[in-house]
């Protein structure tokens, strides 16, 4: 974080089966529609990894249609954004389908563009803020601390969290290496320091920098297209792949 916008990723997700609170608020007036949730990454080298997606359950989400045959789950404040970014039909114009919490969207599986995981499940993460991004995170515990810690929280008290252990159990998958830290920075970092919970809010912050600036600027590409390059090389290259092939978009804020 700096001077001057922010250039994410948004990663598009397709649902592929609501979860059972999701299904009766959302069926009826998505029929016929493509619906994605879309995540906002700074890493779309790491796509290879993900395990999970994450939403806060308290905050608020629309179901947004984008144009004629999409429609994306994100807060208000993004499709906002995304309206004068290009990504809507109309300059400025994004119609609110259905409006629904977090944790309604809880147990959904949805697509996980390039993942190991072609199919992965929503699950619940406190830390989301509902005023950065999408408010939509996609999950990469093999390179995201945030992302590790919080997987294990929910697998150590999956019944505190009313989720199916089966929607937590996608194990971290290598995508980078790094000469310091092996191909699981995060599982290395997080144990370490010995980062008992996503609370350690302070410990978590320092494990998160060096988790990015090691990845970018000592790690190796493991998996995907651009195997065996530097994370240097290969982060603007698998952003624009998946791009092209309409998997992303960019997103700015
Ligand atoms: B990153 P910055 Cl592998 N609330 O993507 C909390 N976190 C959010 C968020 C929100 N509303 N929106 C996005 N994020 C996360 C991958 C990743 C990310 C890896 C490693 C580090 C990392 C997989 N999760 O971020 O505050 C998203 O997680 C560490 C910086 O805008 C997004 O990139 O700098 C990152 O935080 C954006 O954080």
């Amino acid at each position: 974080e700096g001077i001057g916008p922010q250039e994410y990723t948004a990663l598009k997700m397709e649902v592929v089966q609501w979860g059972a609170e999701a299904a009766p608020a959302v069926d009826p007036v998505v029929q016929g529609k493509k619906v994605f949730f879309v995540a906002a990454t700074l890493r779309p080298e790491t796509m290879y990894g993900q395990t999970n997606c994450y939403v806060g359950p308290a905050i608020d989400y629309g179901l947004f249609e984008i144009n004629d045959t999409d429609v994306y789950v994100c807060t208000e404040r993004a499709a906002r954004n995304m309206a004068f970014q290009g990504t809507t039909k109309e300059r400025g114009q994004v119609k609110c389908l259905a409006t629904v919490k977090g944790a309604q969207l809880i147990g959904t599986m949805i697509k996980a563009p390039l993942a190991h995981y072609e199919q992965v499940y929503v699950l619940p993460m406190e830390t989301v803020l509902a005023t950065k991004g999408t408010g939509v995170v996609t999950s990469v515990p093999s390179d995201s601390p945030d992302d590790y810690a919080t997987l294990m929280d929910l697998r150590k008290k999956a019944e505190y969290y009313k989720i199916d252990p089966r929607w937590a159990s996608f194990d971290p998958y290598p995508v980078i290496s790094t000469p310091t830290y092996g191909d699981m920075i995060a599982e290395t970092l997080v144990k370490k320091m010995k980062i008992q919970s996503a609370r350690d809010k302070v410990q978590l912050a320092e494990a998160k920098e060096i988790a990015y600036k090691e990845g970018f600027y000592n790690g190796t590409m493991l998996v995907g297209t651009y195997k065996g390059e530097p994370v240097q090389e290969a982060k603007p290259k698998v952003r624009d792949e998946m791009i092209r092939a309409n998997l992303a978009f960019p997103y700015a804020e």
